[in-house]
C-alpha cells in the first residue's frame, strides 16, 4: 500500500452539511439508511468520492432519483461521476454484519451490546461517507431494534422514543453541534444506568448516565464522581462548560483502546469505568479518574475544535493529555503525578523515539493511521504543551487557550493555527519551537561546568539524534528549569529557566561557593540530560533539592548505578534509609523512591551507555542488588510496613492510596527476605484488591509454597468476573521466574482463554511480552510465542495485533544472538499470507 502524505493534503471537493441516519439493528444484515446533504467544498472539482468498506449497497438515490446503477463501487468506496448540482441530497441504504465484526471498528456486537468505534476510519464501515475529520456535519439519528435491546443511545440530545406497531423499539437523537464522522456513536443493548445530575457554572442542568450491564451498576460510583469533578475542573481551569443537556458513558467489554470521546456519548472499555474496593486496585482508580477526565476534556479539545487531518492528531491528543495530567495533579499530588508521567514517558516514548518506529509528534506520512496512536503523539505531544506553558507562563497560556477557543470553535485545525494563538498573545516567534513537532528523536543535553572562586559557568550542548528517514536535525528550543544549590540545599540564585536554543550555550553566575546544579527541574523538557554527577552529589540532591522531581531523579540515578553493578549498594541504601524515614515526605513519594528500575529500564540504560544488553546478566545483577538493599533496609522496611497499615475501611483517595503504595513497595522488597512470604500470605487475605494483588505478586515472585493455593483460591472466587480474572492472568504472565512461559502457554491453550477479547489478550500475551527476563529467554522461546499469537490474532483484530507487536521494537538493544532470533520472527510474520496493513506496516518499519 502507498503511504498517505501530509504534503498531499487538499480540502474536500464535497462537504456534508447534514446527515440523517436510520438504523434497523440486527446481528446479521443490519440496515443503515443515510440521507446526506452535500455541498461543493473548496477542493478541486471532481466526482463525488465516498469512503466505504465491507458495506453491501442496496439502494442509492440523488435528490430522489435512483442512481444505484450510476455509482461505481470498489473495495474502499463509491464514486459518483458528474455532472452534479452544487448542492444535493444523497440517500443510500447499506447492509452490514455487526456480529461478524471482530476488528471492533465500525458497528459491532460486544457481549450482546451493539456499539460503534469510528475513530479514526471506522465510520466508513457503517455507511458511505467522506470519512475525514475536516468534513463536519450535524447528525440526526433514528435507531430501531428488537425489544430485547431496550436502551438505544446516540450523540446529542434525545428526541422521541417508544414502541413500533410490530413491538420493536425506536429512539431518535439529534446532535446540534457539527462534528466529524469519527465522533459518531451508537449503542444499543440491555443496559442499566447509574444516573446523576450536574449543574453547569451558568446554571444549566445536565443529566449524567453511566450505562453498564445489569449487575454492574454498583461499580460506577467512582467513575461518576470523577466525571463531575472533571466537568467542574474544566469550568474553573479553562472556562469550558458542557454544551448538551445529557452526557452518557457506556462500558463495553470488547474495546481496542481505553475509551472514546464521541460527542455526548463516550464509550469506554469497562476496565476504565467499573471499580469497587474488592475488584479494583488503587492504580485502577487512578486510571479511571484520568481517563474519564481525558475523554470529557475532549469535548472542547477534539470535538468542538477538531483536527483538519489525521497528521494533526497531536492537536487534540497532546493537548488533552496535558489537560488530564493537570487535572490529576490537582486532584492528587502534583510531584507524584509528574514522576509517574515521566516514568511512563521514558518507558514508552523514549523507547519509541530511540527505535525503528520513531516518528515526529506530527508525522508526515502513514500507511495505517491506527498505528500512529502512539506514545509520541500522545505523551510527547503533551510535553510540548507543557513546555509552551512553562515558557509563556500560566497567564499567557490561559489567554492563548481562550483565543484558541474563540477563533477556532467549530473548526478542523492544524498545528500552525494552534501555535499562532500563542504567537498572537505573546508576540514570541515560535518558528524554532515548531521543530518539536517535526523532528523525531530525543535530544541529548550534555552539561559541563566551570568553577573558579566567584564564578560558576554552566554550558549546555544539545544533540538531536538521527531517526529513520531523518539523518540530520536542527537545534531545538529547550527550556531547562534550574536551581543552583549551596550548602544545606540553599538556593544560591533565583530558580529559573534557561532557554537553550543554540547547539551550545554558556551561562555565567557570580557566586561565593561552588554550587550543585539542579537541572531540568520538574522534567521541564523531554530530553536526556547527560551530567556526570558524583555519588555524593546525588545523595546531596536526594536529601536537599527543593524540587521533588529532582530528588526522585537523584534516587533513580543512584538506583541505576547500584542495580547495574556500577556502584556499591551501601551508599544508596544509606541515602534511601534517610529518605524513607522522613515523615515530612508524602508516603506516595516515598513509595516512588522505593520502586526500583525494572529490567527493561536497565536494558535501555545499558544500551544508552553504548553496550549491548544481556537480559540474563541484567536480571542477575539487579536481583542481587535488590536482595542486598532489602537486607540492608529490613528493619526500616518492616517498621514502615506496619506503620502504613490502613486504619479504617478502604478509601480510594490519594492519601490512603499513597500509604498503601508505600506499604506495598516495602512488601516488594521484603519478599526477598525470609519474612516476606508470611507477610504476603497474611496480606493476600485482605478484603481490598489494592492489598491482595501486590501480596499475590510478592508470593509468586518469591516462589513461596503459598503462591499456588492463593492463586487457585483467587480464581475460584473471581472466575465469573472477567476484569478481575484479567488481573489473575497478568500476574502470572509478568512473574520473572523460570517456568513462566510454560505456565503462560498452558493458560493460553486452555479453551477458557478468551483471546478474542482484547483485554484478555493483553493481560496474558501482551503482558508476557513486558516480562523482560522471560520474554528475552536466550533460546528465543518467548519471541516465538509472541509471534505465533500475533499471527493468530491479526486476521481478526489487526489493530490490536499491530499494537502488541511493538514489543519487538527494542530488538537492536540486545546481543547478536537475540537480534537474529527476533529478526527471524519478524521475517516470519512479514512472510505470512494476507497479513493486515496494520501489522505489515509495523513489522516492515521494525525490520527497516
Ligand atoms: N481518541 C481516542 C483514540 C482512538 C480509539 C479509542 C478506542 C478504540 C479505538 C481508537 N482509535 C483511536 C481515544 C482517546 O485518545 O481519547
Ligand atoms: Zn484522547
Amino acid at each position: 500500500p502507498q503511504p498517505i502524505r501530509l504534503a498531499d493534503y487538499t480540502p474536500p471537493a464535497w462537504r456534508a452539511e447534514t446527515v440523517r441516519l436510520v438504523f434497523d439493528l440486527a446481528p446479521r444484515g443490519a440496515k443503515v439508511h443515510a440521507k446526506i446533504r452535500f455541498i461543493r467544498g473548496e477542493g478541486p472539482e471532481g466526482p463525488l468520492r465516498l469512503d466505504g468498506q465491507k458495506l453491501m449497497l442496496m439502494a442509492a438515490k440523488l435528490d430522489g432519483r435512483d442512481v444505484f446503477h450510476d455509482v461505481a463501487l470498489d473495495a474502499d468506496g463509491l464514486t459518483l461521476a458528474g455532472p452534479l448540482p452544487d448542492a444535493f441530497d444523497l440517500e443510500t441504504t447499506v447492509e452490514i454484519d455487526p456480529e461478524a465484526n471482530t476488528e471492533l471498528e465500525g458497528l459491532y456486537l460486544s457481549n450482546g451490546i451493539y456499539c460503534t468505534q469510528c475513530e479514526a476510519e471506522g465510520f466508513r464501515k457503517i455507511t458511505y461517507f467522506p470519512d475525514r475529520p475536516d468534513v463536519m456535519a450535524t447528525y440526526s439519528v433514528r435507531i430501531e431494534a428488537p425489544a430485547s435491546t431496550p436502551v438505544l443511545l446516540s450523540n446529542g440530545e434525545p428526541g422521541e422514543a417508544g414502541a413500533l406497531p410490530d413491538g420493536r423499539l425506536f429512539a431518535e437523537w439529534h446532535d446540534p453541534w457539527p462534528k466529524p464522522s469519527y465522533l459518531f456513536a451508537l449503542v444499543a443493548g440491555n443496559l442499566v444506568a447509574h444516573r446523576d445530575r450536574f449543574t453547569t457554572a451558568s446554571g444549566r442542568a445536565v443529566d449524567l448516565g453511566i450505562w453498564v450491564r445489569p449487575g454492574d451498576e454498583s461499580r460506577c460510583e467512582y467513575a461518576m464522581d470523577a466525571l463531575k469533578r472533571s466537568m467542574r475542573w474544566d469550568e474553573e481551569a479553562y472556562g469550558r462548560e458542557y454544551d448538551l443537556s445529557v452526557f452518557n458513558i457506556v462500558a463495553v467489554d470488547d474495546f481496542n483502546m481505553g475509551a472514546m470521546e464521541n460527542k455526548g456519548l463516550n464509550i469506554f472499555n469497562s476496565k476504565y469505568v467499573l471499580a469497587s474496593p474488592e475488584t479494583a486496585g488503587d492504580r485502577d482508580y487512578e486510571l479511571i479518574e484520568g481517563i474519564i477526565a481525558h475523554e470529557y476534556f475532549h469535548n472542547w479539545t477534539g470535538n468542538r475544535i477538531t483536527c483538519r487531518d489525521w497528521f494533526q492528531l497531536c492537536l487534540k491528543e497532546g493537548l488533552t493529555v496535558f489537560r488530564d495530567q493537570q487535572f490529576s495533579a490537582d486532584m492528587r499530588s502534583e510531584p507524584v503525578k509528574r514522576i509517574d508521567d515521566v516514568k511512563m514517558l521514558r518507558a514508552r516514548q523514549f523507547r519509541e523515539d530511540a527505535g525503528p518506529l520513531a516518528h515526529p509528534v506530527r508525522p508526515e506520512q502513514f500507511i495505517e493511521i491506527n498505528n500512529f496512536y502512539t506514545a509520541t503523539v500522545y505523551e510527547k505531544g503533551a510535553e510540548l504543551i507543557r513546555m509552551l506553558h512553562l515558557m509563556v507562563g500560566p497567564k499567557a497560556y490561559r489567554q492563548a487557550l481562550d483565543l484558541y477557543f474563540e477563533r477556532h470553535d467549530g473548526q478542523a485545525c492544524t498545528i500552525e493555527q494552534w501555535l499562532d494563538v500563542f504567537q498572537t498573545v505573546t508576540n514570541r516567534d515560535l518558528t524554532q519551537f515548531k521543530l518539536w513537532y517535526s523532528q523525531a528523536g530525543t535530544p541529548r543535553v550534555t552539561v559541563s561546568e566551570g568553577w573558579k572562586p566567584g564564578k560558576y559557568t554552566l554550558t549546555l550542548r544539545q544533540d538531536v539524534p538521527s531517526t529513520p528517514g531523518a539523518p540530520s536535525k536542527k537545534p531545538m528550543a529547550i527550556p531547562v528549569a534550574f536551581g543552583l544549590l549551596g550548602q544545606g540545599g540553599r538556593e544560591l540564585v533565583e530558580p529559573g529557566v534557561l532557554e537553550l536554543t543554540e547547539p551550545e550555550q554558556t551561562w555565567t553566575f557570580d557566586l561565593d561557593e561552588r554550587p550543585v546544579p539542579s537541572l531540568l527541574r520538574g522534567f521541564s523538557a523531554p530530553v536526556i540530560l547527560d551530567r556526570r554527577s558524583t555519588a555524593a552529589e546525588r545523595a546531596f540532591l536526594l536529601a536537599h533539592d527543593s524540587d521533588p522531581f529532582n530528588r526522585w531523579e537523584a534516587a533513580r540515578a543512584m538506583a541505576l548505578e547500584a542495580l547495574m553493578g556500577a556502584e556499591p549498594v551501601a551508599p544508596f541504601a544509606e541515602a534511601l534509609r534517610l529518605a524513607i524515614a522522613d515523615a515530612d515526605l508524602d508516603p506516595a513519594f516515598r513509595a516512588l523512591l522505593l520502586t526500583l528500575p525494572g529490567d527493561d529500564e536497565l536494558a535501555r540504560e545499558t544500551w544508552a551507555r553504548g553496550r549491548q544488553a544481556d537480559p540474563d546478566a541484567i536480571h542477575a545483577a539487579s536481583e542481587t542488588a535488590k536482595a542486598a538493599l532489602a537486607e540492608a533496609l529490613e528493619p526500616e522496611l518492616r517498621a514502615l510496613y506496619t506503620a502504613m497499615e490502613s486504619p479504617g475501611p478502604y478509601s480510594p483517595d490519594a492519601a490512603a492510596a499513597g500509604r498503601r503504595a508505600l506499604r506495598n513497595a516495602c512488601l516488594g522488597l521484603l519478599s526477598r527476605r525470609p519474612v516476606g512470604p508470611s507477610l504476603a500470605e497474611a496480606q493476600a487475605k485482605a478484603p481490598s484488591m489494592s492489598e491482595r494483588l501486590p501480596a499475590l505478586a510478592a508470593l509468586l515472585h518469591a516462589g513461596a509454597p503459598a503462591a499456588e493455593p492463593a492463586l487457585a483460591a483467587f480464581a475460584e472466587e473471581w472466575k465469573a468476573d472477567p476484569l478481575v480474572m484479567d488481573k489473575w492472568y497478568l500476574l502470572q504472565a509478568t512473574t520473572p521466574r523460570e517456568g513462566t512461559l510454560a505456565r503462560v502457554k498452558t493458560l493460553s491453550e486452555d479453551p477458557s482463554f478468551a483471546w478474542k477479547t482484547p483485554n484478555r489478550f493483553r493481560s496474558l500475551v501482551a503482558a508476557f511480552s513486558t516480562n523482560h527476563f522471560c520474554f528475552h529467554a536466550a533460546d528465543g522461546s518467548g519471541y516465538r510465542f509472541l509471534a505465533d499469537w500475533l499471527l493468530k490474532l491479526d486476521p481478526l483484530n489487526p489493530q490490536t495485533a499491530a499494537r502488541v507487536a511493538g514489543a519487538f521494537e527494542t530488538w537492536r538493544r540486545y546481543d547478536d544472538a537475540r537480534q537474529s532470533l527476533i529478526r527471524a520472527e519478524l521475517e516470519r510474520i512479514a512472510r505470512a499470507p494476507a497479513l493486515s496493513r496494520d501489522l505489515t506496516e509495523i513489522v516492515t518499519r521494525m525490520l527497516g
